[in-house]
């Protein structure tokens, strides 16, 4: 049995008082589902078996470059950080694993780490290689760029920092490297277009070369930040270009806050899987452009129509088709504890409302092209308050049937504020 940071007591303490009230909800959607020729036990299955990893550096409050308002304890180091990943897991029940980012989580010792996840019952997920800042002095910088600078040695020094994030996700269990980079131009002319993507394209050849067996090498695309004016891999289209020509195991990654506003996201989805390109994820909101917000906080529907294809994808069998699945936010305003559980429950409604649509149905509306119809297939799937199956799956693993209750019971917060001192960076949050 793993370690749990909070006293199980305590959630089957909250649970207790919700346990009569979620059986009779859970029944009456049951009832309600079968009326459409649909199995409750089956879609609650689905969702306990459904997984999205946490990230390392969201348990942390993030910020802006206006400035970063932290708690309370905060986690001050890795360990402390996968501590506060065990609380959202042992709530919530999907978070298994952790994905870490480095050098923020560059780990003293990795076969000490690895066990103290395992301690918690957490896992290791994809590495995340962070060559957007400058970290070590005497280092050479990053300002104008890595592994598409104009200098050999600069391209070769991030080479080299991808190359150890796997070494180090090798002996923590990870299977896959998880590369953005910052690079890009402020100003017209800055750069040469087509010479920085061909010199990030020979630099990610070089770490897809390295890659142990099993591994998978993600390629994430955002138009623009840190550069304002024209970024390397800026868009789907460029990584899914990138993948093709780096080879099989190089593959592209969505983060739904990377996009120009209004771009159809599920379409770029469609596209990927259709190329057998699509190698993961991750999740946030945005209104305005990387906003980092929490998953489902503003485009529920958009979140539903993704998994809507990927649902459909998984359904059909696609060849090759295993996406990795991250949450990837900054928490600025709220509890980060809080946001991740919240966010990492939207996230497997939006899988469960996609599993509820009848897709046989659709796709004979579809040959009589019938629009109207169409769209109410998928409404009806959406509409659907799921929220009994999500409740019921997490009690039946031994989560609380709501999270935020159990967690504001358990007094973590408090616990950490006086067991960590705060410390000036933490090197969690997005502006560390
Ligand atoms: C970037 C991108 C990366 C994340 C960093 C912190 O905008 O989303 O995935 O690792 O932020
Ligand atoms: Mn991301
Ligand atoms: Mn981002």
């Amino acid at each position: 049995m793993p370690r749990t940071a909070i006293e199980p007591g305590i959630v089957a303490g909250c649970n207790g008082p919700l346990a009569a009230p979620l059986e009779r909800d859970y029944g009456e959607l049951g009832e309600r589902l079968a009326r459409r020729g649909i199995g409750i036990e089956a879609i609650t299955k689905a969702a306990a078996g459904f997984e999205v990893a946490l990230p390392s550096w969201g348990v942390g409050t993030g910020g802006t470059r206006f400035g970063r308002f932290p708690l309370p304890g905060e986690p001050r180091d890795v360990y402390e950080k996968l501590e506060d990943c065990s609380v959202v897991h042992q709530l919530v029940r999907t978070t298994p694993s952790v994905s870490l980012h480095v050098p923020w989580d560059r780990p003293d010792d990795p076969a000490r780490l690895k066990a103290a996840a395992a301690e918690l019952g957490l896992t290791f997920d994809a590495m995340n290689s962070n060559t957007f800042e400058d970290h070590t002095p005497g280092q050479l910088s990053y300002k104008f760029g890595s592994l598409a600078h104009t200098e050999r040695a600069v391209r070769e020094q991030a080479i080299a920092q991808n190359l150890e994030c796997i070494e180090l996700g090798l002996r923590l269990g990870s299977r896959a490297l998880t590369v953005w980079i910052g690079d890009g131009g402020n100003f017209p002319g800055q750069h040469h277009f087509r010479r920085a993507l061909g010199r990030y394209l020979e630099s990610v050849r070089e770490i897809h070369a390295a890659l142990p067996s099993g591994w998978r090498l993600l390629l994430e695309h955002k138009l623009y930040e840190p550069a304002f004016y024209s970024t390397v891999v800026n868009d789907w289209g460029t990584s899914f270009a990138c993948a093709r020509e780096v080879g099989e195991r190089c593959l592209c990654l969505v983060d739904l806050g990377h996009h120009a506003p209004n771009v159809n996201i599920e379409m770029i989805v469609a596209r990927l899987i259709q190329f057998g390109k699509l190698g993961g994820f991750h999740f946030n909101d945005s209104k305005y452009g990387d906003d980092d917000l929490d998953a489902g906080s503003i485009k529920p529907f958009q979140l539903f129509l993704v998994f809507h294809e990927l649902v459909s994808a998984a359904d059909e069998g696609v060849p090759g088709f295993a996406p990795a699945y991250l949450l990837d936010q900054s928490h600025n305003v709220t509890d980060p504890i809080e946001s991740l559980m919240v966010s990492a429950i939207e996230v497997q409604r939006a899988f469960v409302k996609a599993s509820l649509v009848d897709r046989a149905g659709l796709a004979a509306l579809q040959e009589r092209n019938d629009a109207l119809r169409a769209l109410q297939t998928l409404k009806e799937a959406y509409e659907t308050d799921v929220s009994p199956i999500l409740a019921e799956a997490r009690r039946r693993a031994g989560g609380a049937i709501d999270p935020i209750a159990a967690f504001r019971a358990s007094g973590h917060r408090e616990r950490a504020a006086a067991r960590r001192p705060a410390v000036r960076s933490t090197g969690g949050g997005i502006v560390g």
